[in-house]
Parts: structure tokens; C-alpha cells; sequence
């Protein structure tokens, strides 16, 4: 059967304003809000000196000049907060002339870069096994947590001697202790009871996170705190990555929080 009015709700539909815009235009409408952490996994330092036949440890000097200057792409970009994996518990199993370079470069680092950080205002944390380290090292990043502590900037946590199931087991074992001590009761172990178990305790989880060097994998990073975390993967090793790869990430991430949006937005405030 022909309906009467269809030839009037087609004008009628025809007459809707309509509004389509271009990508870019849209980006700009919306001003879409850009991660307000991001954590990276800085792989690939040992593959890009043996690609140039350097040792290894010419691959990690590299990579920290590469982290000096993300850190200030990310201030730039209003990030909230960069955490960079730098060192993991599982590095210990490397030659010892590589482990004493990796642990000297905390102390090389912020030699160097601490003033201008300073100048920056960028405010430097630290998790993971601190006191395991040399006293050198603790020593330099200590003295950079203290002077920087008030700064309001760019939080940058660098993850040292750092492992997501060391964090989880030592977790489990502060909240048994306090159960047992009848400081904790059994029913109020939630989710946000554990995060506050954590060492990223006083931070929020990563709403992005970047693994360089083509590996797809977690390697024991930040376990609990990715569980509604964005991945973003890339072949480039960390002394090549550059502001154009971080801005890529970025908007992939935008992209992909502008698709989830509407539809879940109470998930993807997680
Ligand atoms: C390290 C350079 C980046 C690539 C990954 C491995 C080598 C910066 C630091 C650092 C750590 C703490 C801090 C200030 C700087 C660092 C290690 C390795 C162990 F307070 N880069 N970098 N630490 N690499």
C-alpha cells in the first residue's frame, strides 16, 4: 500500500538541517581532550646500536636523550602525567656491565637535565624497589624527587626496578597483615581498596599506553592499573621515537575515545 505522506516526509526530511563536517573540523568542535596520563615501555634502545654496530650501552644513552626530550613534547602537549618504564625488575639478569650502566643512568640523567626540568616545572615520582638500587642512584633521584616535589607541571614517574606482579604480591601481603592486625575489614576489599594497596597509589592509571620496538607485549608492566587503558604499538626503537610518533599515538587515541564515546561513557571515564 502507498502511503499518502510519504512525498511530505520526504520533503519534511529533506528540510532537516543536516551538519556534516570534515574530520579535522570536527576535532576542532569538540576540542577533544588528549590523554591525561600516558605510560611507555622504552624498547628498543639494544637494536638500535647494534643496527649502527655500537655496544648496547651506546643504545641506552640514546634512549635517555630521547626521554628528556618526550618529556618536554608531553609538558608541551598539557599531558598530566608521563610514566616511562625505565628499569625492570626482570633487568637484573643482564651482563653486569649493561646493569651498571642502565643504574648509572639515573644519576647521568638528571646531572644533565634536572635544572631545566626544574624550569619546566615538571615534578619528578618514582615507583618501584628504589631501595635496591645503588646509593648513588638513590641519592640523585631522591635529591630530584625533594627539589621538584612542589612543582605543578608535567608529573614524570619513572618506573624503576619496577615489576606489576612483585607490586601485586607485595599488595596481597599488606592487606593480609592488616586484615590479620584488624585494621582492614574483609568486606571493604573493592577495587579502589587494592588500587590504594599499589605504588601508584597517589597516581591515576594510564589512559594510554606506548610499547616502541614492535613487541606486543606487557612485560609486566603496570598490570592492575592498565585493565581500561588504551594500547598504542610501533616498530620505531625509543632513541628514534620523536614528537611526530607521540602526536600519532595521541591521535590515535582521540580517534578511538571519540568512536567509544557516546555510546560508553561511563567506561571510558575508567
Ligand atoms: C634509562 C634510557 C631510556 C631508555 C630505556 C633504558 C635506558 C632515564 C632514566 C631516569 C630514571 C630515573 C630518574 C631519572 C632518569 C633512566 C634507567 C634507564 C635505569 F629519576 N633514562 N633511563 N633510568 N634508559
Amino acid at each position: 500500500m502507498e502511503d499518502p505522506f510519504m512525498f511530505e516526509k520526504i520533503k519534511f526530511w529533506k528540510k532537516t538541517p543536516s551538519v556534516t563536517v570534515d574530520d579535522e573540523t570536527y576535532d576542532q568542535i569538540t576540542k577533544l581532550p588528549i590523554p591525561e596520563h600516558i605510560a611507555i615501555i622504552m624498547d628498543g634502545n639494544g637494536r638500535w646500536a647494534k643496527k649502527r654496530a655500537l655496544p648496547r650501552i651506546a643504545g641506552h644513552h640514546e634512549g635517555m636523550k630521547t626521554v628528556k626530550k618526550i618529556t618536554m613534547v608531553a609538558n608541551k602537549l598539557n599531558v598530566k602525567t608521563l610514566t616511562l618504564y625505565a628499569f625492570s625488575t626482570e633487568n637484573w639478569k643482564r651482563p653486569k656491565n649493561e646493569v651498571d650502566y642502565l643504574l648509572g643512568l639515573p644519576e647521568k640523567f638528571l646531572g644533565t637535565y634536572l635544572p631545566e626540568l626544574i624550569e619546566e616545572n615538571v615534578k619528578v615520582c618514582v615507583i618501584g624497589y628504589l631501595d635496591d638500587l645503588p646509593q648513588s642512584t638513590q641519592r640523585a633521584v631522591r635529591k630530584a624527587i625533594e627539589e621538584t616535589a612542589q612543582n605543578t607541571g608535567l608529573q614524570l614517574i619513572f618506573a624503576l626496578n619496577y615489576g606489576g606482579r612483585a607490586e601485586i604480591v607485595d599488595a596481597v601481603r599488606s592487606i593480609s597483615r592488616d586484615v590479620k592486625n584488624g585494621d582492614l575489614n574483609i568486606q571493604n576489599i573493592d577495587d579502589t581498596c587494592i588500587a590504594n594497596y599499589l605504588m601508584t597509589k597517589s597516581h591515576p592509571d594510564p589512559d594510554l599506553l606506548i610499547r616502541t620496538s614492535g613487541e606486543l607485549r606487557i612485560s609486566n608492566f603496570m598490570l592492575w592499573q592498565i585493565a581500561y587503558t588504551e594500547l598504542w604499538f610501533t616498530d620505531v626503537l625509543w632513541p628514534d621515537f620523536s614528537e611526530s610518533h607521540l602526536r600519532a599515538a595521541v591521535d590515535a587515541y582521540q580517534k578511538r575515545s571519540r568512536r567509544y564515546g557516546a555510546l560508553h561513557v561511563e567506561e571510558s571515564k575508567k
